[in-house]
This record gives structure tokens, sequence and C-alpha cells, in this order.
């Protein structure tokens, strides 16, 4: 059996009931069962399948083996005996033995949230790093639930009346162990490709020059591309409004007034309740991007609400200590706000958040001087005098500082630029 087909696999036009729990028990959520249904809904499109009805319960805890109440169930499979949809997709994250249970029941692909965020990767993942980094957290996901394929293949056998019974346990558990084998194989296989990957990329950061690196990071869809598009002026960066668009990073040098030049990355962006195994895979990649000197935490202000996805793009940031990085919020959307309430609130909250709109440019000059502002933070203007024979120096000061002014006289070459003392070290003898 292939690996691959052990995984319920979405298939482009398939049919989709959704299914979400409003919990009304002590732990509520952020996220009220309206956001994160309209949420699973924008998945489910962007996975390529058709919604052709929400079902919501209320409840207080989770029921053990189906989630969702055995009534409920019931009311489900029958539903789904007028609308014949393929697949009935859970809002939570259900256990293997949930999984197992309400696919014997409701005789349909049943998948959770999760599955659809990691189809959506898989389906997007275009150069070779994030097709493994897919792959390792589709396996890893795939490891608990195998016995669940295994379900499927005995209930074949039995349905079918070709074997059942005995014949068709005794292989199927011997293939369930083999399949778990060649999986713990692959996956090792991963982690050692993507380590060296990884090391390979670090020795050649190490070789660059430490310019000021800022990254774009915010939930999905809240306009990062977009911005980095607008910052730029130029349509580097493919935009859509779909979830997860952008699962590879890119990075620009964006010139600033006089001479000063910043990187700016962007990036993947995050969702509530981002699978951890995702988080986990694609760390390496986050980790690069999150040795930035600044966060722009670009916020769609226009979105339902705006404040649970500031809360939940921070709780993937702590996840990944990035939490002590100096961040600057970018209100995104502007352009589509009737009323500023939402704005002023948020901007009350955080009183150094830019209001911007990508699309049509305002306050992206602003963002722009703030980025020029912190960029320079903290450097001094210093006047050197150089021999002639250290002119590596000033490529030096080049790299790492802004050059203001240079005078080649007979001796020596007078230089007056700004620097950050951190750099100073290679210059010390040399200030005037
Ligand atoms: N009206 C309006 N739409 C915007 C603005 N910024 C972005 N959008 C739209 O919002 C959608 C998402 O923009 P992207 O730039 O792709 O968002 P992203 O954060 O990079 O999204 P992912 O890469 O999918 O995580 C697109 O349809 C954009 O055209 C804005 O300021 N105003
Ligand atoms: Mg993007």
């Amino acid at each position: 059996m292939d690996l691959f087909e052990l995984r319920a696999r979405i298939e482009q036009s398939e049919r989709a009931i959704l299914v979400g729990v409003e919990w009304t028990g002590p732990e509520g959520d952020t996220y009220s069962v309206q956001d994160s249904m309209a949420e699973l809904s924008a998945l489910a499109a962007t996975a390529g399948v058709e919604v052709v009805c929400q079902v919501v319960q209320r409840r207080n805890r989770p029921h053990a083996s189906t989630l969702i109440g055995a009534g409920k169930v019931e009311e489900l499979r029958v539903l789904n005996e007028e609308l014949n949809a393929d697949i009935f997709l859970f809002d939570d994250d259900l256990t293997p033995g949930q999984m197992r249970n309400l696919d014997k029941i409701l005789d349909r692909k049943v998948l959770d949230r999760t599955d659809v965020i990691l189809d959506i990767f898989a389906q997007r993942a275009r150069t070779k790093e994030a097709k493994l980094q897919v792959e390792l957290a589709q396996l890893e996901y795939a490891i608990p639930r195998l016995r669940r394929a295994w379900t499927h293949l005995s209930r074949v056998g039995a349905g079918s009346g070709i074997s059942g019974g005995v014949g068709t346990r005794g292989p199927g558990r011997t293939q369930l162990e083999m399949d778990q084998r060649l999986i713990q194989r692959r996956m090792k296989q991963l982690r050692k490709d993507l380590g060296d990957m990884r090391r390979q990329r670090r020795v050649q950061r190490s070789g660059r020059a430490k310019e000021f690196a800022a990254s774009l990071v915010g939930y999905t869809n809240a306009g990062k591309s977009s911005v980095l598009n607008a910052l730029t002026g130029e349509r580097h960066v493919a935009t859509e409004d779909k979830l997860f668009k952008t699962l590879d990073p890119t990075t620009r040098r964006l010139e600033i007034d006089d001479g000063r030049s910043v990187l700016v990355t962007d990036t993947v962006g995050f969702i509530q309740r981002l699978p951890h195994r995702l988080v986990a895979a694609f760390r390496a990649t986050l980790e690069e991007v999150l040795e930035a000197d600044l966060l722009l935490h670009v916020v769609d202000v226009a979105h339902a609400n705006p404040v649970a996805q500031i809360a939940a793009v921070n709780e993937v940031l702590a996840e990944l200590d990035g939490s002590e990085i100096p961040t600057l919020l970018v209100l995104n959307k502007v352009d589509l706000l009737d009323d500023a309430e939402m704005l002023s609130d948020i901007q009350a909250e955080h009183p150094d958040a830019i209001a911007v709109s990508a699309v049509t440019g305002e306050g992206i000059d602003t963002l722009r001087d703030e980025l020029s502002a912190r960029a320079g933070a903290g450097e001094q203007e210093y006047e050197f005098r150089l021999p002639h024979e250290r002119g590596r120096l000033l490529s030096y000061l080049y790299e790492h500082g802004q050059v203001d002014d240079v005078d080649y006289g007979e001796e020596e070459v007078t230089v007056r630029a700004h620097l950050h003392p951190k750099h100073i070290a290679p210059l010390r003898d040399y200030v005037a």
C-alpha cells in the first residue's frame, strides 16, 4: 500500500458538511463559533471543497468517542441521506478514536481542521524544502491514525464477503506494523534532509553582511504580501483573497532614504489553532524569519475579530520564542473600514501602531519612515581617519552603517558616517 493513501486526501470539487461545536464550558474560546466556522468555510474553499451545509452543536465538553453527542451524529447521518456530501469536516480536532467511530457511523470521509490545513499546505508547497516540511507534518499526523486505515481494510474485507474474519485480520496487523516502520524510516530521512538544508543556509547566511532586517508576520490573509509589495512599489509577491497564499519566505531589499536599506521578509501566515506539528515542521524556516531585528505584525482591521487574530498570532510567536523581538503593529485594510471604532480601540492599546492600506497606499510612507527610524536607532555619528591601505574598512562601513561623506586626502581618507556602536570594534583605532 502506498504510504500516502493512508491519509484521507481532499479531491477537488468534493462536497462537505461542516460540523462545529459551540463550547459552553469554562474554557470558552476567544474565537466565537461563527468566526471559527466562517474561517473553516474559507479553509474548505481554499482546499477546493464545496460547502453544502453547516451544523453547530452546543456542548460543554467533548463526547469521548464521537466529540459531538450520539443523537447529533445520527442526525448528521440522516441529513446526509438527502445531501449526499462526500466529507464531514469538523472544526475541532478529532482524536484518532473519534475519527474512527465517526467514520464508521457516518460512512463518509471524516476530516478535521488540521487535515484541511495540512492539505492546503500540501497543495501549495512549491520549494523542495516546503514540500519536505509538509510531508513530515503529514506523516507525524498520520502515525497515530494508522489503525484507522487498517480498520478500513478489514471493513472492506468483511463487507465485500471476500474474506473477512481471521484472514483479513492477520495480514492487516502485519501490514500495519510494516507501514509504521516504513513511515518511521521516511520521517528519519526527512528530518535529516531538512537538517542538512538548514545547516547549508546557515553557512550562506553567516557570510552575509548584517543588515537591518524586518519580517512581516501576521494572520493569514491579513495582507502581509500586499504590504511588502506596497513598500517596494512592485508586485514581487502574489496575493490573493485565500488563506495561506504564501508559504515560502521572500526577502526584498528596500531602499529607504539617503542610501540606507533594510531587508524585509514576507512569510507564511498564522491561524488560530495552527497545528503544532506544522509549526514544528516549519520551525527551521520560521526561526530564520524570526532572526529579524523587527517584526512588522500585519493586522486586518476590517476582519470581524482582529483582536482575536492578534492574540492568535502572538500565541504562535510565543511558541517560536519570538515574543522578545521588537514588534510594530501594522493595521492594514483601513480603506475597508466604515467606522473607525475598532481602529481607535486597537490604537489605544498599541499607541505605536501604524494604520495603512496596502491597496490605496495610505500610511505606507509613514511605515517606511518608521522602518528607517528603527533601522537607524542607536546609531551614532563618527568621523574616521583611515590609512589608504585600509580600504577594506570603508567597505565595512558601507555595509554596516551609513556613509555620509568621504574625503580622500594625501595621507588618509576622512570618512563621516553613522554607525551603531556594536559595529565599532574594527574601526576603534581610527576614530578621529
Ligand atoms: N481592501 C484592501 N484589501 C487588501 C489590503 N491589503 C490586502 N488586501 C487583500 O487581502 C487579500 C490578502 O492579501 P495578501 O497580501 O495575499 O495577504 P497575506 O497576509 O500575504 O496572506 P497569506 O499569504 O495567504 O497568509 C488579497 O485579496 C488582497 O488584495 C488593503 O489594504 N485593502
Ligand atoms: Mg502572503
